[in-house]
């Protein structure tokens, strides 16, 4: 009874703002910074009940990512690092919505009581808090911090300002019991990068060696991380640009406005990207890093002399969305790798990829990342001790090796752009490649996007992994008919999870055909 004092008093001080509904999507809950306050104190509450329940840490990240600089928005990282386990969400959504101090105590009574969670018991709870650098972050923090207060035994511990993905990767390794400070991260991600390049068949590094990474920050805490990051690593020139408090953060900058708007960001000319951008998107990314493990596990599995049983085939699968260009698509199926598609979000690709031995996910958006099986780790840790024993040096023990670091390398709990950009690095060093040269690996069909603002963009119900719509009725043979009349012309809409609109992509074997198709179709939904 005291724990229901506290709460009601401490929610008292957190009224919800009239007349906003808020849902826990695809990253959370995102809106204007403004009106949040309430649902990140309730889902402060939310953290400290699920910290309880799985007994192990739990993160909460104040973050509303590309979005623009007056957003903010709150998500949880469960206790493996990844996002709150889907079956949460409808509690999280409930949570927002109570309209007062009582209804929300009665919603936090009937759950604890469904879920059975230890709340009058001797049990603690722990919560990892992050932050972005926006302005709203702070305050918002603090009211994280209450809700996580107002759970008996709960404890919030700040971690400052840092990405989304460094907070889920601490997550993971504090509940490995691994080492998990800022300061191990970098650690982590500049030993397993040195290692890759160490292991760098001679002669074919030498074309890459002058190149320079020019990286941009987005006015965020990105690039901030970036620097200190290369204070530590070697092997790699980088510098960074709008990584200053000079400009707005996302403002004509950023990953996002560069894929959707296939422009060049701020501080970035003709001398840097010549006078036609070629966007290297998600798509091309995973393209490299399937090919590499792919000749990683070919070279692990020659047969020379060795028995059967030492040449276990891991499962490896690759993930995409819709969004993946149909060319991407087409190579990878080509190369003989398993392709399959799921809902836009990090969360479903990631839970597919995770069926896998080896699973490589990522959306054209340039969200992604690769995620390797506990059995397959430990079974390729086996072998690279055999390995080191029967053929030290060998091109076995080496595949052994850069896998191993990969793994490292790689952010296991999410996709992060820090440790993907190095993976991407090592790759292109290792096969002496330039960035045009993979670049070439397969070339885009043309395709546009649009949004179109709607009334209710919920009444789009859609299927097969987004690609069907069927609901409205009719639409869907609408767009049937339009595509049909472009060559390799593909086109779906979607609602979107982050924004008030609903999404057309469109694609064919020439911009104006993809143009038309997307105009014609955004026409239907209109
Ligand atoms: C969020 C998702 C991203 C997805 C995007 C789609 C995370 C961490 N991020 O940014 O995966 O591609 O939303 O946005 O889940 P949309 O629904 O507005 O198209």
């Amino acid at each position: 009874d005291k724990q229901r004092s506290i709460l009601l008093q401490s929610s008292s001080r957190f009224p919800p703002p009239p007349g906003v509904k808020l849902s826990y999507g695809t990253a959370g809950f995102r809106a204007d910074a403004s009106v949040l306050q309430s649902t990140v104190f309730r889902l402060g509450i939310l953290a400290a009940l699920r910290s309880l329940k799985t007994q192990s840490v739990i993160g909460l990240m104040i973050t509303a990512s590309h979005n623009k600089i007056s957003d903010n928005g709150v998500k949880i990282a469960d206790p493996s690092g990844g996002m709150l386990s889907q079956d949460w969400e409808p509690f999280a959504d409930a949570l927002a919505d109570a309209p007062d101090s009582q209804h929300l105590l009665q919603l936090v009574d009937d759950f604890v009581k469904k879920e059975n969670i230890p709340l009058e018991g001797a049990q603690s709870a722990e919560i990892s808090l992050g932050r972005d650098t926006r302005p709203s972050g702070e305050s918002l923090l603090e009211s994280a911090k209450q809700g996580i207060n107002s759970i008996a035994g709960a404890v919030a511990v700040d971690m400052g300002i840092l990405t989304t993905p460094q907070l889920h990767w601490m997550v993971r390794a504090r509940n490995k019991s691994m080492k998990a400070t800022e300061l191990d991260y970098f650690e982590q991600l500049s030993n397993s990068f040195r290692c890759l390049i160490d292991l760098i068949p001679q002669g074919s590094a030498v074309n890459k060696m002058n190149d320079k990474l020019i990286v941009d920050g987005a006015n965020g805490m990105g690039g901030e991380k970036l620097e200190l990051l290369k204070k530590i690593l070697n092997g790699l020139d980088i510098e960074i640009r709008n990584s200053g408090k000079q400009g707005v953060l996302n403002e004509g900058v950023g990953a996002d406005y560069v894929q959707k708007e296939k422009v060049v960001p701020c501080k970035f000319g003709p001398a840097d990207v010549g006078i036609r951008i070629d966007l290297v998107d998600g798509d091309k990314i995973l393209s490299l890093f399937a090919l590499f493990i792919e000749e990683q596990l070919n070279t692990l599995n020659k047969r020379d002399g060795d028995t059967e049983n030492k040449c276990y085939r891991p499962t490896l699968g690759v993930v995409q969305t819709a969004y993946a260009n149909g060319a991407s698509t087409d190579y990878l199926k080509h190369s003989g790798l398993e392709v399959v598609f799921t809902k836009t979000g990090v969360k479903y690709l990631h839970q597919k990829a995770a069926e896998y031995d080896i699973g490589i996910y990522f959306e054209a958006n340039g969200h992604g990342t690769i995620l390797f099986s506990e059995g397959f780790l430990h079974w390729l840790d086996g072998r690279r001790s055999e390995l080191a024993l029967t053929s030290k040096g060998s091109g076995q023990q080496k595949a052994a090796l850069r896998l191993l670091a990969v793994s490292k390398l790689i952010n296991q709990a999410v996709g992060d752009a820090l440790s993907g950009l190095l993976l991407v690095e090592a790759i292109l060093q290792h096969m002496g490649w330039s960035i045009h040269r993979w670049n070439d690996l397969y070339h885009d069909l043309p395709s546009r996007q649009l949004k179109v603002k709607v009334v209710d963009r919920t009444a789009i119900v859609t299927e097969n992994a987004e690609t069907v719509v069927v609901s409205p009725l009719g639409i869907q043979e609408a767009i049937n008919a339009e595509t049909a009349k472009y060559p390799r012309g593909r086109c779906f809409i979607r609602p979107s999870g982050t924004e008030d609109v609903v999404r057309v992509y469109a694609e064919a074997t020439t911009e104006e055909a993809a143009v038309n198709l997307a105009n014609a179709v955004a026409q239907l939904v209109d």
